[in-house]
């Protein structure tokens, strides 16, 4: 198992729920991006995912993990949109397939192209599984996603299930950036009970209640972007929402990998 699975699993197996906070590189300068990601490490998140749907790459996105390397000590995890979503500075990349694309580059094409150069970049790869659950903000229509509905959790534990075959260890459920409603509580509940991955639940996540219903639900990774991008005292607020999540599961169990 590689260092930042181990991270992630340990903080999951401490706490009950680990809490990632998501910075996109193309919403602000590397050095806002580096106090984000400060605040987010005072306030006891567990890592930093970089990317988004807005497809950064190249030198912004290189800046910009370094920055926030040289800030926190934090796993820097990478999450493109597509192949050029790529930094050789990263510490891990969420190895992912949008499995409910209905075009194949997003399901093997951006990762077959992006491939040789994680390789290049001994990056460690965490594989991934993305579903996109209704309404699917910007990554749902960027990445043509047929989308789960909302009152069809069985059809998430198809596609959860299926990525649980084909051997991959963590399963997003993903409403979007700025969702008004996130991922339903009985559907994280469906995918949970149905298999082993590691489950993340993430989009239109702004409050104790919601974060904490989810990891009571049986989410052990939430992500949080929009709500860290737009607070005005940032620790603070990303501290209330470590702590809902991490007081959420007592008693919950130890995920298998
Ligand atoms: C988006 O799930 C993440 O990929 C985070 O969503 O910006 O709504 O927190 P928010």
């Amino acid at each position: 198992m590689g260092k930042v699975e181990k991270h992630l699993l340990d903080a999951i197996a401490r706490n009950g729920a680990a809490h990632l906070t998501l910075i996109d590189p193309a919403k602000q300068s590397p050095k806002i991006s580096a106090e984000i990601a400060s605040g987010a490490a005072a306030a006891g998140s567990d890592g930093i995912m970089v990317g988004g749907s807005t497809r950064a790459g190249g030198k912004l996105l290189d800046d910009t993990v370094l920055w926030i390397k040289k800030a926190v000590d934090l796993p820097v995890i990478l999450f493109p949109a597509n192949e050029a979503g790529i930094s050789r500075h990263a510490d891990a990349i969420f190895f992912m397939s949008m499995l409910n694309s209905r075009e194949s580059y997003f399901i093997i094409g951006a990762q077959r192209r992006g491939a040789p150069l994680v390789k290049r970049f001994g990056l460690e790869t965490l594989p991934m599984a993305y579903l996109l659950v209704a309404p699917g903000g910007e990554a749902g229509r960027v990445g043509k996603a047929d989308l789960i509905p909302r009152a069809k959790p069985e059809l998430a534990v198809t596609y959860a299930l299926a990525a649980q075959y084909l051997g991959m260890k963590f399963v997003y459920l993903e409403a979007g950036s700025g969702a008004a409603i996130p991922v339903p509580t009985n559907m994280v509940r469906a995918v949970r009970k149905a298999t082993q991955v590691t489950l993340i639940v993430g989009g239109g996540i702004r409050t104790q209640k919601v974060a904490k219903e989810r990891a009571r639900a049986g989410a052990e990774i939430i992500v949080t972007g929009t709500l860290v991008e737009q607070a005005k005292d940032r620790v603070k607020k990303i501290r209330e929402m470590v702590k809902a999540i991490k007081s959420a599961r007592g008693d919950r169990r130890i995920p298998s990998t």
